[in-house]
């Protein structure tokens, strides 16, 4: 076979609409922004792939158009004319001429990814070593920000088999009206649903050493990134002492602080997300960290739309164990699709395609009505 080149890199911004208001500590989802990179190969395969952030610039160092940007100028140019078979080198040449900037370069590795795929027509899974199970638990985040609301929609997801692992996003409010609102949707749903939190880092250690103790005592089994990114030794102390196991997300901007994070023993659970470490391959690194520290995993999400969401899935579905299941319920927070197959989320899990490379196809007619101009 003559080598194939990559020829074109594009990278479009495209506005979603959500169910409802998706209120985070730092931020509330009006709507949703994704990147899609659209990459084109010398033998006319195209691949797709997604980097997308929460919030523009309120979660992260990159923001939509920065991701845009960065790709159209620097990562694209870099590509263009190399092998698009050598994964490897493609993402070797990135890290070279590029610090940081893991949200666009998981965008572009997702892409090589799904275009290898169909060239050689097997599904992500298989190019990353096979997978070793076909759907994951899905967890829902309740975020209405009102807990009537929020227990009536658990109560929907449990009756219909959708999801029975709600996380609470908090952290905005004050601690003690915060702590309420959690244990009584805990209280309500009782032993039909694990209920865990997400601050987004909004407390400060003493707030969290107690908080984590009455959330631990009232049945909550996981709290997700309770404190700053930067109080390392604060994490440390907390992992200690907390009843209820302690989750790092914001911690994780790299493969690299995965490691230190292990040394450290600064959590014993990691989010696993493809947009922070640099794509499907890179987030396997992270996973293997944790493996060989003994840390549980859990497949997180930036709230991508269905190519980051089955992109994240084609990695997470080759891990011997997710302890703690996945959230890559993103889709499920849109009102629109931008693929002509929706992802098939049924029986509380998220199945995953064994077509070639993602197992999506771009519906052109939609992607040209909420691409930004
Ligand atoms: C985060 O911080 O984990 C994941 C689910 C959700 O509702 O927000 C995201 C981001
Ligand atoms: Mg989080």
């Amino acid at each position: 076979m003559s080598q194939v080149l990559i020829e074109r890199i594009e990278a479009f911004i495209v506005d979603l609409p959500t169910i409802r208001p998706h209120k985070l500590a730092m931020h509330t989802m009006q709507q949703q922004t994704l990147v899609i990179v659209r990459l084109r190969c010398s033998d006319s395969v195209e691949g797709i792939g997604e980097g997308t952030t929460i919030g523009g610039l309120a979660y992260g160092y990159e923001s939509p158009e920065s991701i845009k940007c960065n790709i159209d100028h620097h990562l694209a140019p870099a590509l263009i004319g190399m092998d698009a078979s050598n994964i490897n080198a493609a993402m070797q040449r990135l890290d070279k001429i590029a610090k940081g900037n893991t949200f666009a370069k998981s965008a572009i590795e997702t892409s090589l990814l799904d275009a290898q795929g169909k060239r050689l027509g097997l599904p992500v899974s298989e190019l990353l070593g096979g997978r070793v199970r076909d759907s994951l638990e899905v967890a829902w985040t309740l975020a209405s920000g009102d807990t009537s609301k929020d227990i009536a929609e658990a109560e929907c997801m449990l009756e219909i088999r959708r999801h029975r692992i709600f996380k609470l996003k908090i952290g905005a409010n004050p601690v003690e009206h915060d702590l309420k609102h959690v244990i009584a949707i805990k209280k309500a749903l009782g032993d039909k649903a694990s209920v865990r939190v997400d601050v987004n880092q909004y407390w400060d250690e003493s707030q969290a050493l107690r908080a984590c103790q009455v959330l631990g005592d009232n049945g909550i089994d996981l709290i997700e990134q309770p404190i700053s990114r930067i109080n390392r030794a604060g994490q440390v102390r907390l992992n200690q002492r907390s009843p209820a196991a302690i989750m790092a997300d914001e911690s994780i901007e790299s493969v690299e602080d995965a490691f230190s994070l292990a040394a450290d023993g600064a959590a014993s659970v990691f989010a696993l997300k493809i947009a922070k470490n640099g794509g499907p391959r890179a987030v396997l690194r992270t996973s293997h960290i944790a493996e060989a520290a003994g840390i549980a995993l859990y497949g997180g999400t930036m709230l991508e739309g269905t190519v980051g969401t089955l992109a994240s899935a084609h990695a997470f579905i080759t891990l011997r164990q997710l302890t703690w299941g996945t959230e890559l319920f993103g889709p499920l927070l849109l009102t629109e699709e931008i693929v002509t197959e929706a992802p098939v989320y049924r029986d509380f899990a998220l199945h995953v395609p064994r077509t070639a490379g993602l197992g999506i196809t771009l519906d052109e007619e939609r992607f040209a009505r909420f691409k930004r101009h």
